[in-house]
Parts: C-alpha cells; structure tokens; sequence
C-alpha cells in the first residue's frame, strides 16, 4: 500500500466537498503539529520531570496532572494562532477561550479534552487528546457566541481522538468514514494505517466500571446484567475489559466491537449525570462510532441529538455496536 499522510487524505476527501476551505486544513494541521509535541512529551513521561500531579484542582475537581496541564497549554497556544478557530472548549478551562481580535479568527470552534485518562499517565497506561469541531453560526469575525459553542453532535464537523499508546494514532472522521492514522517516528508523519474502520455488528466484549454497581437504578443493573449473563444474544457471558481510559477504551471498542458504558449514577448529587462530558468526551466518539456503523445512546436517546446547555454538560454514555448498544437501549425502555 502506498503510504498517504493525513494531510494527502483529507486533501483527497476535500476535492469532493465544494464547500471546503483552506482554514479547515490548517486547523488539522495544527492539531497534528499539537499532538506530535504532546506525544514526545507522553514518551518520554518517566524520564521527564513531568510525572505526579500538580496540587491544583482543575473546574472538574479533579488533581490536575502536570502533563494535563502541558497538553491543554500547547493545545491553546498553538490553535489560538492557527487562524482557523474563533473559539475553543476546553475540559480543563471553565469557561470558553474566544480568540483575540488581534489574532486572525476563523469560522471553527475546537472542543477538547487535552489528555484524557489522565490519571493513568503515572503508570504509563494510555491516555489520549479528544477533540471535536464545529462551525459558528454567527457571522465570521464577531465574537463567538455561546450559540456558536453549544451546538448538537450532528453539527460537527469532523471529531477524533490521538490515541499515545504503544504506538501514537490519529482517528478521526469529516462524516465521511472513520480513517485510522499511525505517527511513524521515523519520518515524522501520521500515515494511514486503518482506512475506513468498520465497528462490528455485535461484539463479545463489554468495559464499564462495575464498581458502582450499588449506585446504579435497576435499569442500569439489568444493562449491565445482559452482558455477564447467558440470557443475551451471544448465549455466554461477554468479556470484561476496563482500561479506564477513555480513549483507549473506546479505540479496543472501535476495532474489536462490544460496548462500553458509563452509566450515571447516584455517587455524587453533583454529578447525577455519570462522570463524562458530552461536547469533549460523548459526543466527538458518538460521531465516530456511528460514523464506524455503530450507535452511541444515553439510555434513552442519541447522543449526537443532544443540545448541551452548559459547557462542561455531562451525560451517561453507551456506545460501541450497533446490536449491543441497542440490547442496552431496548432495557432501559422496558423500564421507562
Ligand atoms: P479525565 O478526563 O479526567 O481523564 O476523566 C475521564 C476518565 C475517562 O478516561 C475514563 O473512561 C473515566 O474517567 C474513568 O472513570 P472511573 O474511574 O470513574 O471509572
Ligand atoms: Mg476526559
């Protein structure tokens, strides 16, 4: 196979697209420019003074790790500059970045995760850049507003994830297919290694975090029951795998088909939602999944349907193969 970089891709996909413009590239390529310097930081994590955690707690409440915190700086500074963004959602800012009327503003907005999973960056687990893109509403120039921001999943786009793992990928999709890229070192550029991922219909595999167990409704129990059971489609219990990383289990999830689940739960009365993000987390892998033919619920009803109201909006995410997604969206109906 001749090896395509990521640029060559989106630049083939782009001559079918009459509405493409030069800003989307640019905002692709600085991404990739920004994931590449994350990623020589994230290798050389146990060597670098960079491990262990700040002290700070971020608007999560959650320890902040020092490489979160480098993540989400050159992520900033770096598509701040790129001229194609007007404004960016951060999971580690509280509020939106507009982009300075002294820099050159473009017509995109960047929601992100910096570093997903980060509290396994300690143990050299993966960890992984989440981001999603959309396009204002309001006319160019003019401040982002919140309208602009706190668009659906539909909207986007295009969404993906960077993957630092044994090797570093780039997954991303425009709506037009899921396309998997791998960083080789050698030459310094994502080539494509994974054209067109495909989900499988129905998985053997299922990853949630069970222990919580004694805080989900009985809905969530019997969800989560179907899969340890032999009363499902598959007739024998499906495997357990929890990384608790997002990324990296929503990647296996991707390859190799099943589900992953974060349910909500009654832990927390802050967090009644469950623990992650709809417009940095949920939404961006939806894309991805139903992109791969999969599907990717709260329970009820799509996630890339869902209007957020706030910018750090969390929501219960199911989301994997298109059968096994529905076994869990079929459960909680019958508990309605
Ligand atoms: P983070 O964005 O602060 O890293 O938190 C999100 C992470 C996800 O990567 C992962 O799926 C989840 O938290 C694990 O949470 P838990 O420890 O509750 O299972
Ligand atoms: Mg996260």
């Amino acid at each position: 196979m001749p090896e395509v970089t990521v640029t060559e891709h989106l630049l083939l996909h782009q001559k079918r697209s009459p509405a493409a413009t030069g800003q989307f590239t640019t905002l692709l390529n600085d991404l990739i420019l920004s994931a590449k310097i994350i990623a020589r930081s994230v290798n050389k994590a146990g060597l670098l003074d960079v491990l262990g955690g700040t002290g700070e707690v971020n608007v999560q409440g959650e320890n902040v790790q020092k490489l979160d915190e480098f993540a989400n700086r050159v992520l900033i500074y770096r598509m701040e500059r790129s001229g194609a963004l007007c404004a960016m959602g951060s999971e580690e800012n509280a509020d939106v970045i507009r982009v300075s009327e002294k820099l050159t503003r473009g017509d995109y907005i960047l929601i992100f995760d910096p570093l997903d999973g980060s509290s396994n960056i300690d143990v050299n687990i993966n960890v992984g850049t989440i981001f999603s893109i959309l396009r204002r509403k309001s006319p160019s120039g003019d401040d982002a507003t919140m309208e602009d921001v706190l668009q659906s999943g539909t909207e986007q786009v295009a969404a993906g994830y960077i993957l630092y793992g044994p090797s570093t990928m780039l997954v991303y999709s425009t709506g037009q297919g899921v396309h998997g890229f791998t960083l080789d070192p050698t030459v310094g550029e994502f080539l494509l290694s994974h054209p067109d991922i495909r989900i499988p219909e129905r998985g053997k595999i299922y990853s949630v975090n069970e222990s919580y167990w004694h805080y989900w409704d009985e809905a969530t129990r019997e969800a989560v029951g179907y899969f340890k059971g032999t009363d499902n489609e598959r007739g024998k219990p499906y495997s357990l795998r929890y990384v608790g990383s997002l990324v990296a289990d929503f990647h296996r999830t991707l390859l190799y088909g099943g589900i992953f689940m974060y349910p909500m739960d009654q832990r927390d009365p802050q967090k009644p939602q469950g623990k992650l993000r709809l417009q940095c987390e949920a939404s961006p892998l939806a894309f991805l999944a139903e992109q791969a033919g999969g599907l990717a619920t709260d329970g009820t009803g799509r996630i890339l349907d869902i209007r957020p109201q706030v910018l750090h909006e969390r929501v219960p995410l199911f989301i994997g193969s298109r059968r096994d997604v529905q076994a869990v969206t079929d459960i909680y109906t019958r508990h309605a």
